[in-house]
């Protein structure tokens, strides 16, 4: 069978996310699916993954299929198999059956779509095939790299709005999700000893999710080069004084995500270097989800990240000055150059496809600020947002040696101090935090992030 039985209350939850999203606007959507992208040849393709606007309405990943939303109506859009399909894939549902498993009020051909889409709606899936599809269809350009205008921008500040808030259905997945990714960053330390390279490491974590019939959410990085930041090599040896970072995260048949990051040492024993730097971002981690609840604003999170790296690196003897001078000159972005985090859901930079017209509340635009710039997201907190918690510290070649940075921090840094920290190239902390009515419930908290508890389990070698 090509997809797996839904639930009767996922029908129910289906059913209520269409009737919000008919509550806000006033015209027809056609949602995409997409189609999984071909590599040498037709048949030989990259994994496919369904456009997680149409996950969001249909629970189901399936591939070349539209849905019409109207007045909190569904009507699917998929064509039958062709009969020597069944040679390769195996017998397949009809377009009927699958109506069904989703509460769909009708199936038709795909040919059927053209006379639906007079005043219609859509969001641009990423896929060449598909957006080209839209375009003809639409007889209009719907580009990804473009910004919704018009009822597409309507649409999508109402998708926004609902994606935004987490129903129990979708929570009960990301809890799902974020209970394997613990699991998998258990397996990875207490493999680490045991492995002479990083692609060791990450097998240990991928097998975890994999083996729950899961996939990861994003390029794994698992590496003693924390300080690249989204690393993608996994050949690098793993020495006896290297700290392993390690930022996987599981996604669920549902399309639902996690994202964690953890940084362990090799030897399952951290230098006092180490432990001192990984202290002060813990500290940073540990204040910012103290600080979670309604109503806050996200970017005093990522300032009071900010301030703790400023306060914990004078301590430490690396910056001079006050911490609170540091933070408004920026000196703590040398070291913590990313935002403190991002929303979470059906991608993990959730929503990301729409610019910042998710992440930024209407009426702000980024910062050009070094210490702001890279931040994802700014808004007020409201129950049912998940967002990651993830400061970090890195050593990063590329800010150090950039010229205008280094003569405008050359006196806030004592780069000789600094050059006793060697040995921490990089280190990520990162939770997924959900926020509550009463403050935040942390969906990772399984995982440890306590030196103790972490160089305990590296230490548990199997
Ligand atoms: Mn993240």
């Amino acid at each position: 069978m090509l997809v797996q039985k839904t639930s009767s209350t996922l029908i129910d939850t289906l059913r209520r996310r269409r009737q919000r999203l008919a509550a806000l606007i006033n015209f027809p959507v056609i949602l995409w699916s997409g189609s999984s992208s071909p590599r040498n040849y037709p048949a030989n393709v990259f994994p496919y993954r369904a456009s997680s606007h149409f996950l969001y309405f249909t629970g189901l990943p399936l591939p070349n299929a539209a849905i019409l939303l109207e007045a909190g109506k569904l009507e699917l859009f998929m064509d039958n198999p062709k009969p020597e399909a069944a040679l390769w894939h195996g017998e397949m549902p009809t377009p009927e059956e699958i109506a069904q498993l989703i509460g769909a009020d009708a199936a038709r051909p795909m040919a059927e779509l053209d006379s639906f889409v007079e005043g219609a709606a859509t969001i641009a899936v990423q896929d060449a095939a598909t957006w080209t599809r839209q375009s003809q269809i639409l007889n209009r350009w719907v580009l990804p790299q473009n910004p919704p205008q018009g009822i597409d921008l309507e649409l999508a500040k109402a998708i926004i709005s609902l994606r935004l808030i987490h129903d129990a259905d979708a929570l009960a997945e990301l809890c799902q999700a974020a209970t394997v990714t613990v699991e998998a960053h258990k397996a990875g330390m207490r493999f680490t000893m045991n492995a002479k390279i990083e692609a060791e490491v990450r097998a240990a974590m991928e097998r975890v999710i994999i083996a729950h019939n899961m996939t990861t959410s994003y390029n794994s990085i698992v590496t003693v080069h924390g300080e690249v930041l989204h690393n993608e090599q996994y050949h690098h040896s793993l020495l006896a004084g290297d700290l392993l970072l390690a930022d996987v995260g599981a996604e669920t048949s549902g399309g639902w995500a996690a994202d964690v990051t953890r940084t362990w040492p090799v030897s399952g024993k951290f230098s006092s270097t180490q432990r001192d730097i990984y202290n002060v971002v813990l500290a940073a981690h540990d204040a910012c989800i103290a600080n979670i609840r309604p109503g806050v604003e996200y970017q005093d999170i990522h300032l009071l990240a900010c301030s703790h790296i400023a306060v914990g690196l004078k301590d430490l003897g690396i910056l001079r000055g006050n911490p609170q001078d540091l933070v408004e000159m920026d000196a703590h972005a040398l070291f913590f150059p990313h935002g403190v985090g991002h929303l979470v859901g059906l991608d993990v930079h959730d929503l990301e496809d729409f610019g910042d017209i998710a992440g930024y509340e209407e009426g702000r635009v980024r910062s050009d600020r070094f210490g702001l710039g890279y931040l994802r997201l700014n808004r007020p907190l409201r129950p049912g947002m998940l967002v990651t918690i993830e400061p970090g510290f890195y050593q990063v070649p590329a800010i150090f040696n950039n010229p205008h940075l280094r003569s405008k921090y050359q006196d806030v840094v004592n780069w000789e101090r600094l050059s006793l920290f060697a040995d921490v190239r990089g280190i990520r902390i990162e939770d997924d935090v959900l926020v509550t009515a009463e403050g935040s419930k942390v969906l990772t908290i399984e995982l440890p992030t306590d030196v103790n508890d972490v160089e305990q389990l590296v230490q548990q070698a199997n």
